[in-house]
């Protein structure tokens, strides 16, 4: 029963492009329409029509404490009594800044922002102005929100131009990109044996979580590191996702492996619109004032964001107990969905790191985006609605993934893996 919802959504979409905000939230692939919120608390939320979900989508990752978690919504609270923005610079900015460079490895300076898109359109124009290069390497499958220059799809050849994956990204805008495979170490040493004096920067998603989730195969991130090294390229890893996820020290403190540049969103702004992105002082120092990259933002920084932000990094900081639960969860989960659709009969890859994953219909691992474009995204929307119909949110597409929080309680999971269950047990799923 969704009327209110159903309702909301033919009102938005007479006055907004497919009745939502982002096009994730229209519910398209599958094929329904989408529930409006009211509100939430902890793992659940509530539909326009009061209805309950345990919620597995969690904002897309910022929630990694849940909703309306009090530290958070003290602090924002008492931030906003005492305004909202003044355009000039704040004691909470700095704090910010220094607990990220704390704690991020390999970061020294670190300027907010109020997106990820817009960290990482800033970390890769300066990584061009640093190297006094041009070419950017992606990997297809990695998603690092909306700049021109990251809405490119893989060119004729390995190491050819991209080409624009969206009307309105022209030619040009797309032919400084050059794509891979992930996990496609041997492709990456090839562009860079034809292009590599030409590189500014390779940007990755250290776990790749926008094809749903696929990890670093044991190596890969080690391999961009020193061959962007030996080229004399940037390697930028988009922790937008991954960021205070993975644990407090971020994919670099949990692989080991130190980038030039970071971005950062989600988490760190604990559910209001921030965005970060810091590296080594001698790279950040070229950002405006102090050098000749520009970059502005009317609203970076602002500090009721910072409250949100500064609650949710200090509780991480003082409680690893949530990571070390979080990873138990996630796996138990991850070994558990396995097991039913193994018993099922039903071909299924189910993925993830600690608090992160996705359930992949497809038969064996899923390494890279062209393995998981083989999935049956039919049977994924029968796996969601099903859910749905049970009173689980999970991320409607089979090309994103599902995130726990540590409101998240053991028997919510339980709940979930027996509908799991009834699911995959019904006739024609
Ligand atoms: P935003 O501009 O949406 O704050 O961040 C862009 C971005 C950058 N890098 C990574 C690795 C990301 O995952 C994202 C955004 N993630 C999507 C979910 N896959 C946001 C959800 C949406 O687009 O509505």
């Amino acid at each position: 029963m969704s009327d209110k919802s159903q309702e909301l959504f033919a009102r938005a979409e007479k006055v907004i492009p497919g009745g939502v905000n982002s096009p994730v939230r229209a519910f398209g692939s599958v094929g329904r329409t989408p529930l409006f919120i009211n509100r939430a608390k902890g793992a659940y939320i509530w539909d326009a029509d009061g209805q309950r979900y345990t919620d597995y989508i969690c904002s897309w990752g910022p929630l990694i404490l849940g909703h309306a978690f009090e530290p958070v919504v003290e602090a924002v609270v008492k931030a906003a009594e005492k305004g909202t923005s003044y355009g000039l610079p704040t004691e909470a900015e700095a704090e910010m800044a220094e607990l990220v460079c704390s704690l991020v490895p390999g970061v020294e300076m670190v300027r907010m922002v109020s997106s990820g898109t817009e960290a990482v359109l800033s970390a890769l124009r300066l990584a061009r102005g640093f190297t006094g290069r041009e070419l950017i390497v992606k990997f297809e499958g990695c998603y690092h929100g909306h700049a021109d220059s990251m809405l490119v799809k893989a060119g004729s050849g390995l190491a050819t131009a991209g080409r624009p994956d969206s009307a309105g990204v022209t030619k040009a805008a797309a032919a400084s990109t050059l794509t891979c495979a992930y996990n496609d170490a041997e492709g990456l040493r090839k562009i860079f044996e034809l292009h590599g004096d030409g590189i500014a920067a390779v940007i990755v998603e250290p776990v790749g979580a926008n094809m749903g989730v696929v990890l670093p195969e044991e190596g890969f991130l080690l391999t961009l590191r020193d061959i962007t090294k030996r080229y004399g390229a940037l390697l930028i890893f988009d922790e937008v996702i991954t960021g205070f996820r993975l644990g407090i020290h971020c994919a670099a403190g949990f692989y080991g492996v130190t980038a030039d540049l970071s971005v950062f969103g989600k988490i760190i702004g604990g559910g209001l619109p921030v965005g970060a992105y810091g590296g080594r002082r001698g790279v950040m120092e070229r950002v405006a004032p102090l050098g000749p990259v520009y970059q502005a933002g009317t609203l970076s920084g602002n500090p009721i964001a910072m409250a949100a932000g500064l609650a949710t990094l200090k509780t991480l900081k003082s409680r690893p107990d949530i990571y070390t639960r979080l990873e138990k969860l996630g796996a138990y989960f991850r070994k558990s969905a396995a097991n039913i659709f193994d018993k099922a009969g039903v071909p299924a890859s189910v993925q993830g790191l600690s608090s992160l994953g996705t359930v992949f219909f497809a038969k064996g691992e899923i390494k890279n985006y062209d393995k998981a474009k083989t999935c049956d995204t039919k049977r994924f929307a029968r796996y969601f609605n099903g859910l749905l119909e049970r009173g689980i949110m999970t991320a409607p597409s089979q090309f994103e993934a599902m995130f726990l929080s540590a409101a998240h309680t053991e028997s919510d999971i339980e709940y979930m893996l027996g509908c799991i269950k009834e699911i995959a047990a019904r006739k024609g799923f």
